[in-house]
């Protein structure tokens, strides 16, 4: 049967035609991107060819004739991708504020020119790193916008010298957040890490709790370990509540992040992930802070999540606020959250092997 097609002329002149303009687009486009296209994921992105993280945001420039009918389009038309980042002297509040003239107070923003499809709380824990913040909102604020959403910026600031906690400091940031506003997204974020692509869209997945910072430069652009959850994730206001929220019983670094995926498991949701060509993200270099030493409890209370979880979380979280502001480029909830239980012996920080 093949036999006799291959002897018509017009279907053996197809049959080149088309090999043909395969080798080509092969040639072009390389077969990656080929796959890409027909399986719908997205282009392998080029990270030696990097844009401005400041281009295109004079398309927000107020068109005093216009008027918002539309919600903006799902993909935004006017990202860029790989985005050029460097670490030299931090920028100014001055000079992150003349940038971003359309960021209102307690660093809010909504496109003008259309409604905001998506509605994103950015919360970050914080203390002691003015910088690594000066230096996360000079390139957040850019992106969040080019991405076109109806955003806000909350940082958490835990007051004192008490040990770190922040897995709490992200509760509270929830609990304010949503005084604030509603929001279909909240974006839990460390202050030292700086997204690398604006394709990695700040919105969620509304059935699963989803990852975002999958590629970190500290561990050469890949998952530490399959069940990694730190850096940067997004909830949805219902998956946060569906999970208690997170743990306020982790003081110091270590171990948090890791009961968090492990309540997504035992609430019965999973994990989404950010993929590794998108989810990239550098690290601000920075040594250890103080007061955040390593948690040696991390060890017990994580053997104990399954126990503890429905019973440590959003409905046992308690803190005195201390004050709110709506600062140029951000909400600062300043907190006392209490004090560290004493650390354990050595002996029983060994007893979780
Ligand atoms: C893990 C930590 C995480 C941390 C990652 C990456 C623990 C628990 C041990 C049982 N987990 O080892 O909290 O985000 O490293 O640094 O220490």
């Amino acid at each position: 049967m093949l036999l006799a097609r291959i002897e018509k002329p017009y279907f053996l002149l197809c049959l080149v035609f088309s090999q043909l303009m395969f080798v080509l687009l092969f040639y072009r486009r390389g077969a990656s991107s080929i796959f890409q296209g027909i399986f719908g994921s997205n282009p392998a992105w080029d990270y030696s060819r990097t844009h401005d993280v400041y281009t295109n945001l004079s398309f927000f420039t107020p068109d005093p004739e216009a008027v918002r009918t539309l919600y903006c389009p799902v993909r935004s038309p006017i990202l860029v991708g790989p985005l050029s980042i460097t670490f030299g002297r931090t920028p100014s509040l001055k000079k992150i504020q003349l940038r971003n003239r359309y960021v209102k107070p307690g660093g809010y923003f909504s496109p003008k020119h259309c409604y905001g499809r998506y509605r994103t709380a950015v919360i970050i824990p914080h203390r002691n790193r003015e910088s690594h913040l000066q230096t996360l909102l000079y390139y957040l604020h850019p992106l969040l916008q080019r991405q076109q959403l109806h955003y806000a910026i909350f940082v958490v600031h835990q007051a004192g010298n008490a040990t770190f906690n922040r897995a709490k400091l992200l509760n509270i940031g929830v609990r304010e957040a949503l005084r604030y506003d509603t929001w279909d997204c909240l974006i839990l974020h460390d202050v030292d890490l700086v997204p690398e692509n604006d394709y990695n869209l700040y919105v969620c997945d509304t059935s699963r709790p989803k990852h975002m910072s999958s590629a970190m430069d500290k561990f050469q652009y890949s998952l530490p370990y399959w069940a990694y959850f730190g850096g940067v994730s997004a909830v949805t206001p219902d998956q946060f509540m569906k999970i208690n929220g997170f743990p306020n019983t982790y003081w110091g670094w270590g171990g948090e992040d890791d009961d968090i995926a492990d309540r997504i498991r035992l609430s019965g949701l999973s994990i989404t992930r950010t993929p590794l060509s998108l989810g990239r993200y550098k690290m601000i270099p920075h040594d250890r802070d103080n007061g955040n030493e390593e948690n040696l409890h991390r060890y017990n209370l994580l053997k104990n999540t399954r126990k503890t979880w429905k019973e440590d979380g959003m409905n046992s979280l308690h803190f005195t606020l201390l004050s709110r502001e709506q600062t140029a480029l951000y909400t600062n909830i300043t907190v006392d959250i209490g004090e560290a239980p004493p650390a354990p012996t050595e002996d029983s920080r060994w007893k979780f092997f």
